[in-house]
């Protein structure tokens, strides 16, 4: 192809042409690949498990639960929302800072993303499964069954031990923190 300059509009048409020719041969092998993956029809339970889950021992009000979420299929999984006979709500958390720098935990925006073929670590300090107005204590050594809810619908529950645990009293924020300074969010 002979140079042409920059300001040659002919040229850059016949640019413009050849990246549509482009575009269009590609288009039929992405088609493919589409079909293929929508033939192996997994939901985001099927492909989440749980380990090393538990929570803290409480004698009202709110505890956690935490544990490492693993993600073993192609797609990331969202969790939305989460339930447990515990408490009368369950909340998905997150930790943040405040413009001075002190922590806060609030509604995490979105709920919980487990990427494809990765894990989601559910910690005292970050993301974790809130308890709000437990319905009675929660003692060392028995179980808390916690239900998640994923976005396609699907839901897995385990169960989680509950252990003693005297760190990370964060505050709560339900709002999101919007006491001065505002985040604007
Ligand atoms: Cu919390």
């Amino acid at each position: 192809m002979p140079f042409r300059p920059p300001a040659d509009r002919k040229g850059a048409a016949t640019n413009r042409i050849r990246r549509v020719i482009a575009v269009a041969a590609t288009a039929p092998l992405l088609a493919v690949a589409c079909s293929a993956e929508e033939e192996t029809p997994t939901t985001a339970a099927d492909s989440v498990t749980i380990t090393d889950q538990w929570a803290k021992a409480a004698d009202g009000g709110m505890s956690a639960a935490f544990g490492e979420l693993n993600n073993s299929g192609d797609r990331e999984v969202t969790v939305i929302s989460a339930s447990s006979p515990v408490s009368a709500t369950v909340e998905l958390h997150e930790v943040t800072t405040d413009g001075g720098g002190a922590p806060f935990m609030r509604p995490k925006a979105g709920g919980f993303v487990i990427p494809a073929r990765g894990e989601l670590s559910l910690t005292p300090g970050g993301e974790h499964i809130m308890f709000i107005d437990l319905r009675g204590a929660l003692r060392t050594g028995t179980d808390a069954p916690v239900t998640l809810n994923f976005s396609d619908g699907s839901t897995t529950t385990f169960t989680a031990q509950v252990r003693d645990f005297a760190g990370n009293q964060e505050d709560y924020r339900p709002d999101g923190g919007a006491q001065p300074p505002a985040h604007g969010d």
